[in-house]
């Protein structure tokens, strides 16, 4: 079990809107330890007698959704082999079921950080990044398939959250989006 003053923060946006780089920051400034649930299952992926490596494969290049025992599983496990209190979950739940899911056998969220930018802006990310990130997923058939499941699966769950959403526009400077985020991270943990 983990310890009763775990908090949790859900950290959510479109493919590319800059999570991952956000939550270093937070990392650096307020004792968070970041989970992302891509990150992990690529790890998964690659993980010697993993029975889930080629599943996890394809899903990720198709921009779908891997099955969320596994995505649950993982993070619960890193969570628990941690041991800290404070966890960033980046990119995790990407599915209203899948957020309802871990916060009844995991943890209720203290409330969701979404990152809002426009497709183009990502796109533009994306494919830079795609030149030397060596993601299976960095390419523009799997960038357009992440947007539309966005769209119509992932998106629902920052309507979900509504009233415990802080939400960030992301089309600003790394800096100037970080100005934001430190705000809304010093109002709820002073
Ligand atoms: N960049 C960042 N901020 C910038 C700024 N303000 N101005 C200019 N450039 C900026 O950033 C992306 C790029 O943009 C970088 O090059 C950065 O320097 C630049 P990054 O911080 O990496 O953005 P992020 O939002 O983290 O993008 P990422 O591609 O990681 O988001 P995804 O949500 O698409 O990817 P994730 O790794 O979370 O998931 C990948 C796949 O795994 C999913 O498509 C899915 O198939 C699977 N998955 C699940 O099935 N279940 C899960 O729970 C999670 C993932
Ligand atoms: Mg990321």
């Amino acid at each position: 079990p983990l310890p009763k003053d775990t908090s949790v923060v859900f950290v959510l946006g479109g493919p590319g809107a800059g999570k991952g780089t956000q939550c270093q920051n937070i990392v650096r400034d307020f004792g968070f330890t970041h989970l992302s649930a891509g990150d992990l299952l690529r790890e998964e992926r690659q993980r010697k007698g993993s029975p889930y490596g080629e599943l996890i494969n394809n899903i990720i290049k198709e921009g779908q959704i891997v099955p969320m025992e596994i995505t649950i599983k993982l993070l619960h496990a890193a969570m628990k082999q941690n041991g800290g209190t404070k966890f960033l979950i980046d990119g995790f739940p990407r599915a209203c079921d899948q957020g309802v899911k871990f916060e009844e056998e995991v943890v209720p969220a203290k409330f969701v950080l979404y990152y809002e930018c426009p497709e183009e802006e990502m796109l533009k990310r994306l494919m830079k990044r795609g030149e030397t990130s060596g993601r299976v997923d960095d390419n523009i058939e799997s960038i357009r398939k992440r947007f539309v499941v966005f769209r119509d699966t992932s998106y629902p769950v920052i309507e979900m959250y509504n009233n415990k959403v802080e939400k960030v526009s992301c089309t600003n400077t790394v800096e100037g989006v970080y100005d934001e985020t430190k705000k809304i991270f010093e109002k709820h943990f002073p």
